[in-house]
């Protein structure tokens, strides 16, 4: 089971956030990919026209039928859309935990597009992030989380704490909607770390935090300690902001295939 990421999201159609990202991320860093759909948005550089959540129950069904065959050791959710999602895949987790669970707190697009519901805030501090490895909220996030605002290196490094005591085993707070630096701050209940790429300046940045979150899964499947997945994953990132290049009119994807691709066989190790 090697290498085996399962990714389970909302669908972007523009390909530039979402499960999409989080797949053509597993196929860059040499895993193999597996996608748990949740939602579908209706979605291109511009902004989310409309999106529908899937039945939970075909959420719980999906997980299923991948872990029964394929197996995965890391697994990473992103958009979960409503507390009935998140509650589903939480029982399911909770029942077989994997290896590494990356929980990236989806909350709403680039656009400012809502992509949960109200109840979500609830069901994701009390069912998932117990059973998380790591979460990796986003400013705006954590400030939906706290219920506070978060301004700052050392409210940063409060926030993280916070988030730990959900119960997750680790907290990673993303600096990037902060003026300045770029600098994430990484809490593992125990130390602080800090991690600082140079900031992208482009308009191409669609699709960051799922690629972030799912290229820390892919290094986690691949054996990686969790700060040194942050540490690769953020300068895979940063690599694909900076060779990115238009789609469309709006916020344009990352360029995932910066690097080219790795094959699964070559890091299994
Ligand atoms: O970046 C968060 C995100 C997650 N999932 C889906 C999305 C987006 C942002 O647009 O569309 C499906």
């Amino acid at each position: 089971m090697a290498g085996r990421v399962l990714t389970i999201a909302g669908s972007d159609s523009g390909a530039g956030a979402g499960l999409q990202a989080d797949l053509k991320t597993f196929c860059a860093l040499g895993v193999y990919g597996s996608t748990v759909v949740t939602a579908v948005t209706a979605q291109n550089t511009l902004g989310v026209q409309d999106w529908m959540a899937l039945p939970a129950s075909l959420v719980t069904e999906q997980i299923r039928s991948v872990r029964a065959d394929i197996g995965a050791v890391a697994i990473k959710t992103g958009m979960l859309a409503n507390a009935e999602i998140i509650t589903v895949v939480a029982n399911s987790l909770k029942a077989d935990p994997p290896q590494s669970l990356v929980v990236d707190p989806v909350m709403a697009a680039k656009s400012g597009d809502p992509l949960v519901d109200d109840t979500a805030v609830t069901a994701y501090r009390e069912t998932l992030f117990p059973l998380a490895t790591v979460v990796t909220p986003n400013l705006p996030e954590v400030e939906r989380l706290l219920g506070s605002q978060v301004r700052g290196e050392s409210e940063m490094r409060r926030a993280a704490q916070a988030i730990v005591g959900f119960g997750c085993r680790a907290a990673l707070i993303k600096g990037g909607h902060a003026a300045g630096s770029a600098r994430d701050i990484l809490y593992d209940g125990a130390d602080f770390y800090t991690f600082e790429e140079e900031r992208v300046i482009t308009q191409n940045d669609h699709g960051t935090g799922c690629t972030l979150a799912s290229a820390m899964a892919a290094y986690l499947a691949r054996g990686l300690a969790l700060p040194d997945a942050v540490s690769e994953a953020k300068k895979y990132l940063t690599g694909a902001l900076r060779h990115s290049y238009p789609v469309g009119a709006g916020h344009s994807p990352v360029n995932h295939f910066w690097r080219g691709t790795l094959a699964p066989s070559d890091s299994q190790n």
